[in-house]
């Protein structure tokens, strides 16, 4: 048997099966041009991401840091260079690595499928500085991952007859820093709505383009030089109340509205801010604390708006809400956290009377039921019998059934 598998392993056939298994088959996996994953393109789902290597000036380093990718689905990532260097390659261990150099103005794209879950090296093999490759179970980890350190980035690359890759999908509400690459010109690039003036992307440099992608929809990134495009597609991402994507909507994030100004006057919307912009008229203002108390409360459970006046925004004007704001009382640079209902960024008759008219005031809850009529009857008799026994101190604007009961 022993001499069998010698003889087999030696035959003509099988020394083909080996060159081709040791050298083609490699090449094909690890390393392919774009034009020639085109074929793998056609298999969907795929993860299209773009991934520029500086190698110095002033430091080596990955653009983006981190990737993030979701497990079991394919990913083709385009990777160019800034430095042309002889020790260019890349590896991400155990998925891929380049059989050759990553050189300046060309792109190569290595396709491979990310799993099982966790975190890996993507190592420039000579140079030796790393960047972060997180492979996530599922779509909903990929997304909270890619926001967890306050923006999401990505990288595009610009050929003359190609954008690398041709859609980018991100999260509405989040910053979003796109590192550009002109791969051998400079390009002029348009990023409309989101700036109103288009952008010089530089050859063989990074360009990073930031701004709030703060409205769903399929849009276009216009290469004007080379009248190409890619898609940017702005899916929903965290609530639009979440400013800090902590995945809660609080009174952090209301007081981050503050910052853009007086909302009592208005103040125009600029790319920093363009996300407390809630409803989308270019201007931040009361409309849009306003709004954000809204679809905050609708976040938390509520079916119904906070009420000015509930400081701790816990459904309740009472006490606690009028503590706080007796403390700050004339104070400046007020927020909601402190007891600025108005939006001025002053604390005065005009916060305390919001909240007097909704003091002992509660919003209910979305998921409270309505009684049924049996007993609703059985209710309203229960509370007539406490109206009864404490109509004395009804003065003192205790609702009857908290007063009594
Ligand atoms: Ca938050
Ligand atoms: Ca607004
Ligand atoms: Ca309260
Ligand atoms: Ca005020």
């Amino acid at each position: 048997m022993q001499l069998r598998q010698q003889q087999w392993k030696g035959s003509a056939p099988m020394k083909k099966l080996r060159i081709i298994s040791g050298v083609i088959l490699p090449v094909i996996n690890w390393l392919l041009w774009p034009a020639v994953m085109g074929i793998v393109a056609q298999a969907q789902p795929l993860q299209d991401l773009a991934l520029i290597q500086r190698v110095y000036d002033p430091d080596g380093r990955y653009f983006p840091d981190p990737i993030v990718v979701q497990s079991g689905v394919p990913v083709r990532l385009n990777i160019t260079t800034i430095q042309r260097e002889h020790q260019n390659r890349v590896s991400i261990d155990p998925f891929f690595i380049t059989s050759e150099p990553v050189v300046p103005g060309k792109v190569r794209a290595a396709v491979f499928t990310p799993e099982p879950p966790g975190e890996y090296t993507i190592l420039n093999l000579g140079h030796g500085f790393t960047g972060t490759l997180f492979v996530m179970e599922t779509a909903e980890e990929v997304a909270q991952k890619r926001r967890e350190q306050g923006f999401q980035e990505f990288s595009l690359l610009y050929g003359t007859e190609s954008l690398y890759p041709q859609e980018i999908f991100v999260q509405r509400n989040v910053p979003l820093k796109l590192y550009n690459i002109g791969l051998r010109e400079d390009h002029t690039v348009s990023f409309e709505p989101f700036l109103e003036t288009a952008k010089t992307i530089t050859a063989n440099d990074v360009t990073i383009v930031e701004f709030v992608p703060n409205r769903l929809g399929d849009f276009t990134i216009h290469d004007q030089t080379y009248d190409i495009t890619a898609r940017l597609v702005v899916v929903p991402g965290p609530a639009a109340c979440d400013f800090n994507n902590d995945n809660e909507c609080n009174q952090s994030d209301l007081d981050l509205i503050y910052g853009a100004g007086n909302l009592a006057n208005g103040v125009p919307v600029s790319p920093a801010t363009a996300n407390f912009d809630l409803n989308a008229d270019e201007i931040i203002d009361t409309v849009d604390l306003d709004e954000w108390l809204s679809e905050a409360a609708t976040e938390n459970g509520f079916a119904s708006s906070y009420l000015k006046g509930d400081v701790t925004l816990d459904g309740t004007v009472d006490a606690a809400d009028l503590n706080e704001l007796a403390l700050n009382w004339r104070a400046s640079g007020a927020v909601w956290s402190t007891g600025d209902f108005t939006g001025e960024g002053i604390i005065d008759a005009k916060d305390l009377n919001h909240l007097a008219i909704n003091w002992r005031q509660s919003i209910p809850m979305a998921t409270q039921t309505v009684p049924e009529p049996s007993s609703f009857v059985l209710l309203a008799t229960i509370l007539l019998v406490g109206f009864a026994r404490c109509r004395t101190s009804f003065e003192r604007v205790q609702p009857i059934g908290v007063c009594c009961l």
